[in-house]
C-alpha cells in the first residue's frame, strides 16, 4: 500500500471502530495548529469576554496547538454524541418550585461517557498500530473541541458559537483523540447559518454579539457556574434555571427540524431518575451532602460543588412567584455558606411583601442582627429595603 492508501485504510478502520463504540459522528482532522482560533481566542480573552475562564497566553497557545499536548501529533479523531431525547424540557420561566436543568446535564456526566469511549478507542489504536500513541480530550482537555470538530467536517459554527451538525443540529457533545497515527483528514463543511439570527434575538441576556461571539459574563450558562455571587442585574433573567441554559439552541431552526424527525432521539443521555428534566428547588436548596452525592455526582452538574447548586436554587426560588418558596428560603438564611445565605436573602426580597408576609421580613431582620459577613449583610439590607419600598407602594395604591 502506498502512503495515501495506507492513511485512508487506517482512517476507515479507526472510524469504523469509533462508530462501533457508539459515537454518533466521527471525523478526522490534521493535527496542525489552530491559528485562526488562536487569534479569536486571544481577542476574546483581551476583551474580557471569557469571563471567569482564565486563559493566559500560554494556555491559549497550548489549547490551539495539538503537538504541545502530544509530541509527534499528526491527526485528531473528532467525535460527537447526541444528547437529544424525546423528554420535555421544563419551561425556565414557569412559576413554581421546579428548576430547569439544561439538556446536556439530564443524563450521566458526558465527560465520563465520552471519555470512557475515547479511552477504549485509544487502547484499540495503540494495540492495532504498534508504536503509535493517543491522548484523550473531552471538554476539560487541552484542545478547543469546537474548532477541531469543524475542521474534521462534523459541523459548522453556529452564530450561537455552538457546532451545528447536519444530523443532530447542535445537540451534540464533542470529544477528541489526538494521535501520532497518520490518518487521511476530512474536509470542513461548506455551510453556515446564512441570514438567520434567531439565537441572537432569543438570548435572554443579549450575550451573543452580531458576529456570534459569546460574552461569557452575560451568558446564563456561565452565571450558573460562577463561584462568586451572581451579579444582581442578571438574577431575574435566570428564571427557574438551576444549571445551564438552552435558549440559543431550543429556538434554532436547524435543531427544531431535527426534533421533528425522531431519528436522533436515541437517549444515550436520557434523564436520570433522581433528576429528570427539572428538580425540586427546595430539596436542592436544603440538601445534605448525601443527597448532593446521590442526585448530582453522576451528572455534569457537580463539578462546581454543592453550594453553587444551592445558591442557584435560591435564585430560582426568588423568581418562582410562589408563596411555598418562603419557608425554605428562611431556613436557608442559616446555611453555613455565605453564598447561600446572601442569595436566599435576595430571593426573599425578590418575592415581594405580599408573598413574604411578616415572616420573611422578620427573618431578614434577625439575620441582620447576627450576620458577620459584609456581603451577606449588604444583600440582606437591600432585600429589606426592597420589601419596605414595595410595601409603601402597595399602601399608596390601596
Ligand atoms: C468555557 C466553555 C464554556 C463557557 C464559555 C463559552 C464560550 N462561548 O466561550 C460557558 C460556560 C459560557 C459555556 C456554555 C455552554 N457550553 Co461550553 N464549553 C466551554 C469549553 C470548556 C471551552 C470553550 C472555549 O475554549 N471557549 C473559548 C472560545 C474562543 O472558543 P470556542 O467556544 O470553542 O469558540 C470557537 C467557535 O465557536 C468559533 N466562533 C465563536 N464565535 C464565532 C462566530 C463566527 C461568526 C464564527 C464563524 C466562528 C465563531 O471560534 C471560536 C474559536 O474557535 C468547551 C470545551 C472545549 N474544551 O472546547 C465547552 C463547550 C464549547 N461547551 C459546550 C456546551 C454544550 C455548552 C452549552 C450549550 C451548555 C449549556 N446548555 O448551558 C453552553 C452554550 C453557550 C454558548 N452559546 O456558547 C460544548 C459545545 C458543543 C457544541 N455542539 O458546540 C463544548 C464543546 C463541550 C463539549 N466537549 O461538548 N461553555
Ligand atoms: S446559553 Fe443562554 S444566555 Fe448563553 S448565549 Fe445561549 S441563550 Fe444566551
Ligand atoms: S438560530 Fe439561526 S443563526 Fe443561530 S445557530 Fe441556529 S441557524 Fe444559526
Amino acid at each position: 500500500m502506498n502512503g495515501d492508501a495506507a492513511r485512508r485504510d487506517a482512517k476507515a478502520r479507526v472510524v469504523a471502530r469509533a462508530l462501533e463504540l457508539g459515537f454518533d459522528l466521527v471525523g478526522v482532522a490534521a493535527a496542525d495548529p489552530f491559528a485562526k482560533t488562536k487569534s479569536v481566542f486571544e481577542r476574546r480573552a483581551a476583551d474580557g469576554m471569557l469571563g471567569q475562564w482564565r486563559f493566559p497566553p500560554e494556555k491559549i497557545a497550548r489549547h490551539t496547538d495539538p503537538s504541545q499536548a502530544l509530541a509527534g501529533a499528526r491527526s485528531i479523531v473528532c467525535t460527537a454524541m447526541t444528547y437529544a431525547t424525546n423528554d420535555q424540557p421544563h419551561d425556565p420561566y414557569a412559576p413554581g418550585l421546579r428548576g430547569a436543568v439544561s439538556r446536556h446535564s439530564w443524563g450521566n456526566d458526558y465527560h465520563r461517557v465520552i471519555g470512557g469511549k475515547l479511552r477504549q478507542l485509544a487502547t484499540w489504536i495503540e494495540s492495532e498500530f504498534s508504536g503509535e500513541s493517543c491522548l484523550v480530550c473531552v471538554d476539560t482537555g487541552p484542545l478547543v473541541d469546537r474548532a477541531a470538530a469543524v475542521r474534521a467536517g462534523l459541523g459548522w459554527y453556529g452564530k450561537n458559537a455552538n457546532v451545528l451538525t447536519r444530523e443532530h443540529g447542535s445537540w451534540v457533545l464533542l470529544g477528541e483523540l489526538i494521535t501520532t497515527l497518520d490518518l487521511a483528514p476530512d474536509e470542513p463543511l461548506a455551510k453556515n447559518c446564512g441570514e438567520c439570527r434567531v439565537c441572537i434575538d432569543r438570548c435572554p441576556t443579549n450575550a451573543i454579539g452580531p458576529d456570534g461571539a459569546i460574552d461569557a459574563r452575560r451568558c446564563i450558562s456561565d452565571l450558573t457556574q460562577l463561584k462568586t455571587p451572581i451579579p444582581i442585574e442578571f438574577r431575574a433573567h435566570i428564571g427557574n434555571r438551576i444549571w445551564g441554559c438552552d435558549d440559543c439552541q431550543t429556538f434554532c431552526p436547524v435543531n427544531e427540524r431535527k426534533e421533528r424527525g425522531a431519528d436522533c432521539m436515541r437517549g444515550t443521555f436520557s434523564p436520570l431518575p433522581q433528576i429528570g428534566t427539572s428538580v425540586d428547588l427546595p430539596s436542592v436548596l436544603l440538601m445534605t451532602k448525601g443527597r448532593y452525592k446521590k442526585w448530582f455526582k453522576p451528572t455534569s452538574m457537580a463539578w462546581r460543588g454543592k453550594a453553587v447548586l444551592q445558591r442557584n436554587a435560591a435564585v430560582a426560588l426568588g423568581n418562582s412567584r410562589d408563596e411555598r418558596a418562603i419557608a425554605p428560603l428562611i431556613e436557608a438564611l442559616t446555611d453555613r455558606k455565605p453564598t447561600v445565605r446572601g442569595h436566599a436573602a435576595w430571593a426573599l426580597g425578590q418575592l415581594g411583601p405580599r408573598l413574604n408576609g411578616d415572616k420573611g421580613r422578620a427573618a431578614l431582620s434577625e439575620l441582620l442582627d447576627r450576620e458577620q459577613d459584609a456581603w451577606v449583610r449588604s444583600e440582606t439590607e437591600a432585600a429589606l429595603a426592597r420589601l419596605a419600598e414595595q410595601s409603601a407602594v402597595t399602601d399608596i395604591k390601596s
